[in-house]
């Protein structure tokens, strides 16, 4: 066994193994450390026995230190669960949190006697200061890591925010050192083996609703051509890959920057999916859109966000409705189906915005049927601290409840790992949400989503989804969207695919 420092780095359970692909956080802060520490990974996402396992490990006696990624949401549960359980059995051990759930409550995340450090923004450098602070016992060191937020005398220190780094764009992942790594390639409508991969880093944008401009500041940057190309044809030739699922937050940055990828990936013809701005698509120029097609892009997640021109200001969006419309029909001329995302019953008036929402949608589907569409409730970002990297369009303090009292947001990680909270991560609910609007959402978004049966669903059968959008049809048709009981109980028969929760 190697002299070296021994780091457990852990991807605490987030979504079901048949979903489960490439723990991009944990593989890349593996190879961050390579040099110095060795790193054992676990992933929930595949051993559903995960805080067995890492509590195993660590009965060897031979982890010094574990990293916990951790995203807002269904993430947060387990990975409270697993820092409790190695907490209890293992207190000397140092647990260091990052991801986004830590980078956007930093504070929350160290109110808890599980989580010692926390790592805001992008990890690989800093884990690497940190573990070197912590095992040569330089406390002092400690407050000249950036991205740092650590406990001084019992009192919170968030040091400077960490500059955008372009560094991980110079090195290849160890996928081989993941188990069986082609259990990672999944079954979608694009292929049989489909990779979850990530291109480029971070985004130019600074949208005040999303998690995103917290750890990247508003940065962006492309990877080398032949990176990618590298990294596909390896997927391909040794894991079957006949399928890419971006990460991407925006594949469409610069055309001129973006047309060397997608000339690889029209090399490839390998049918993909990726997220994408309207502006960026309806920009692009003929010669980029001939690229497009010839690389079988099947499907553009844009978040469309609303119809309201007045709040994509707000959000500071940097795009309109007439955009969202355009890039719908670019998109359909060249084969691609646009996915929208919206965002309804903001807190300034959610059932205005949300029926307008729907008339919107009704519209686009009216013109173009086969759009998918996406439903999220817009619940802000939670309270920042004080010279935060993000802006938001009001704060959060001046939110109220259904019943007009202050919204509370959790103050430890256990309370954000609460139903409720968990719902308002993953945009489902919010506690400006009357029960009434609520259930209309949900109950549009059910007859909708029966009389379109989304494409991305291979699971079940034609004729159960032909069963759906004939029961669908009338109450689409009238508007008669209210306790849709016959569909909730046809589609729990089929279990129809909800891409909102697993992806793709
Ligand atoms: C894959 C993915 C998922 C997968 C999870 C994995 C799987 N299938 O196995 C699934 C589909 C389950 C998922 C779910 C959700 N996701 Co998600 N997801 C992503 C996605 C596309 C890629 C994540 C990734 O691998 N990134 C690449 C790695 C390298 O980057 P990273 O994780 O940020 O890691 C870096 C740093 O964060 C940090 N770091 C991370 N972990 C750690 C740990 C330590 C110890 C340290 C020191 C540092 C550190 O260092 C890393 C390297 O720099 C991101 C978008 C993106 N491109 O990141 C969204 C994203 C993270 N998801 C997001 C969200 C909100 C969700 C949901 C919670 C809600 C939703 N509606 O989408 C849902 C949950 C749904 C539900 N109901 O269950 C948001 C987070 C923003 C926010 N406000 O929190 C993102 C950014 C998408 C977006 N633009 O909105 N997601
Ligand atoms: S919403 Fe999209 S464009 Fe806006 S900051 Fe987030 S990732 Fe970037």
């Amino acid at each position: 066994m190697s002299g070296l420092r021994r780091i457990l780095l852990i991807n605490p359970t987030i979504t079901r193994r048949r979903h489960a692909r490439f723990p991009l956080a944990v593989l890349s802060l593996a190879t961050a450390l390579e040099d110095r520490y060795s790193t054992q990974i676990v992933d929930g996402n595949v051993d559903r026995d995960f805080i067995e396992t890492a509590l195993e490990s660590l009965a060897r006696g031979t982890i010094d230190a574990v990293g916990v990624t951790v995203m807002g949401g269904p993430q947060v549960p387990t990975a409270v669960a697993v820092s409790k359980a190695i907490r209890a059995r293992f207190p000397r051990v140092p647990i260091v949190w990052g991801g986004y759930f830590p980078t956007l409550c930093p504070e929350v995340s160290l109110n808890s006697s599980y989580v010692d450090y926390v790592i805001r923004g992008q990890g690989e450098v800093a884990l690497r200061e940190l573990l070197d602070a912590i095992f040569a016992a330089d406390a002092a060191g400690l407050a000249s890591i950036d991205g740092l937020t650590w406990r001084r005398a019992g009192e919170v220190v968030h040091n400077r925010d960490r500059a955008f780094s372009t560094a991980p764009l110079a090195v290849r992942l160890p996928y081989d050192r993941l188990d069986d790594p082609a259990q990672y390639l999944g079954r979608t409508y694009l292929g049989r083996r489909t990779v979850g991969y990530q291109a480029a880093l971070g985004c130019r944008f600074r949208c005040t609703f999303c998690g995103v401009a917290a750890m990247f500041g508003g940065k962006t940057a492309m990877p080398a051509a032949e990176r990618l190309e590298q990294d596909l044809t390896t997927f391909r030739d040794r894991y079957g890959c006949d399928a890419i699922q971006f990460y991407d937050h925006n594949f469409f940055d610069r055309e001129v920057d973006t047309v060397p990828l997608l000339e690889v990936l029209a090399r490839l013809q390998l049918p993909w999916w990726c997220f994408a701005r309207s502006d960026a698509l309806i920009n692009l120029s003929g010669p980029a859109w001939k690229l497009v097609r010839k690389s079988r892009l099947r499907m553009a997640y844009i978040g469309a966000e609303s119809p309201s021109d007045q709040m994509l200001h707000d959000v500071r969006k940097g795009t309109r409705s007439s955009q969202t419309l355009e890039a719908v029909e670019v998109c359909h001329r060249h084969g691609v189906t646009p996915e929208l995302s919206f965002m309804v019953a903001p807190p300034d008036d959610p059932e205005g915005e949300t029926e307008k929402t729907f008339d919107f949608i009704r519209s686009i589907k009216r013109e173009f049927p086969a759009t998918e569409i996406m439903i999220y409730v817009y619940t802000p970002l939670p309270p920042q601290r004080a010279g935060a990297n993000v802006r938001t369009t009001r704060s959060p303090t001046t939110l109220r409840d259904t019943h007009g009292q202050p919204v509370v947001f959790p103050t430890t990680p256990e309370q954000w790992a609460e139903p409720a909270w968990v719902e308002y991560w993953c945009h489902n609910d919010a506690p400006w949400l009357s029960r009434r609007l609520h259930r209309r959402i949900v109950d549009f978004t059910t007859v909708l989503g029966c009389r379109f049966p989304t494409i991305t669903d291979i699971r079940s059968p034609p004729w159960s989804k032909q069963v759906l959008r004939t029961l669908a049809a009338w109450r689409y048709r009238y508007r008669r969207y209210e306790r849709p009981w016959e569909l909730d109980v046809s589609r729990k028969l089929v279990r129809l695919h909800d891409p909102r929760a697993s992806s793709l």
